[in-house]
């Protein structure tokens, strides 16, 4: 039996499965390069965690790995059921908590090494995690996509550590009850995008489908669509990072103003952001809960051992 050691938590309802042992070691000198190992030489391993029958479609993986830099206090490889992520907020908050519970750090501030650079997180004796993310910006403003089926959509291309298409102007309604419809929705979009060559900068594949609302308790409530399928059930920290981004080229947001972004759950980040050049520093903040420790175990003679694939 193979066996890989995780901790379980969620923020604001989404969950962090985060692997602390059992992984192969990962050739590379920094986290980007170990990335690019465990995708091309590994991958097996993230789909023995992320899809069934171990995992699920909505779970994030973060494998915790040894430091990039001198003083950072570890660095992380977040994946999911479809790939890998660059940055991801509600796992750095799951992270930290994680970390906490196994009595690897205590209060104060912890810096972490990404694919996408390093971030720093904030851990209160109350156990809220404020996480400084990467610098964040709005590539493009008001972009039209023929999405069929639907029409015209306009969106705000912006990055927060992944990339992102943010919609305000959809006709749909912002409910739980309405999540299936709202996630063909957004699938629509992300197809569409793609089929249009709409990308990010330098052609990077826009991944990530954000439609806004009203919310009765926080200043927007979002449905945020992920690169597997699935819709977040937190804020999404990169997500409400690329939002402030959009805010504040708006001029809509002033810095250090706080910015209250519900989910589609009714979980919420409080957020805020500071100028750096022509870019944000985004600030969200959050809380995670532990769900479970436990090992995953992979024997070779089960026909499931790596993960049911397509
Ligand atoms: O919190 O950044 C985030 C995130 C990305 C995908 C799911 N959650």
């Amino acid at each position: 039996m193979k066996q890989i050691d995780v901790i379980d938590s969620h923020t604001g309802g989404e969950p962090t499965r985060l692997v602390l042992r059992g992984f192969p070691d990962l050739e590379g000198t920094t986290i980007a390069e170990k990335c690019q190992t465990l995708r091309h030489a590994h991958d097996r391993w993230r789909q023995a965690c992320m899809l069934e029958p171990r995992g699920h479609d909505v779970l994030v993986g973060a494998l915790y790995c040894e430091p990039e830099r001198p003083g950072s206090t570890c660095g992380v490889i977040f994946f999911n059921n479809t790939g890998y992520l660059g940055m991801c907020g509600h796992g750095t908050i799951g992270l930290i908590a994680s970390l906490q519970y196994q009595g690897v750090i205590s209060s104060g501030t912890h810096v972490i090494d990404t694919p996408v650079g390093h971030v720093s997180a904030v851990l209160d004796d109350d156990g809220d995690v404020t996480i400084s993310n990467v610098l964040s910006y709005r590539y493009r403003k008001q972009v039209p996509v023929d999405v069929p089926g639907v029409g015209i959509v306009h969106g705000d291309i912006a990055w927060g550590g992944n990339w992102f298409f943010l919609v305000n102007d959809h006709g749909q309604s912002l409910l739980l009850d309405n999540v299936e419809h709202l996630a063909a929705f957004t699938w629509r979009i992300r197809q569409a995008l793609e089929a249009q060559a709409i990308t990010g900068d330098g052609g990077a594949l826009i991944d990530h489908i954000e439609l806004f609302a009203s919310d009765t308790h926080a200043d927007s409530r979002n449905f945020v669509l992920c690169p597997g399928k699935a819709y977040d059930r937190s804020p999404c920290g990169t997500g409400t990072s690329a939002k402030l981004a959009c805010l504040a080229a708006d001029g809509k947001l002033a810095e250090n103003t706080i910015w209250r972004q519900a989910s589609i759950t009714g979980s919420q980040f409080d957020a805020f952001y500071r100028w750096e050049g022509d870019q944000v520093r985004p600030f969200i903040k959050g809380r995670a809960y532990i769900s479970a420790t436990s090992s995953l175990l992979i024997d070779e003679q089960d026909p499931f051992a790596w993960g049911i694939t397509a």
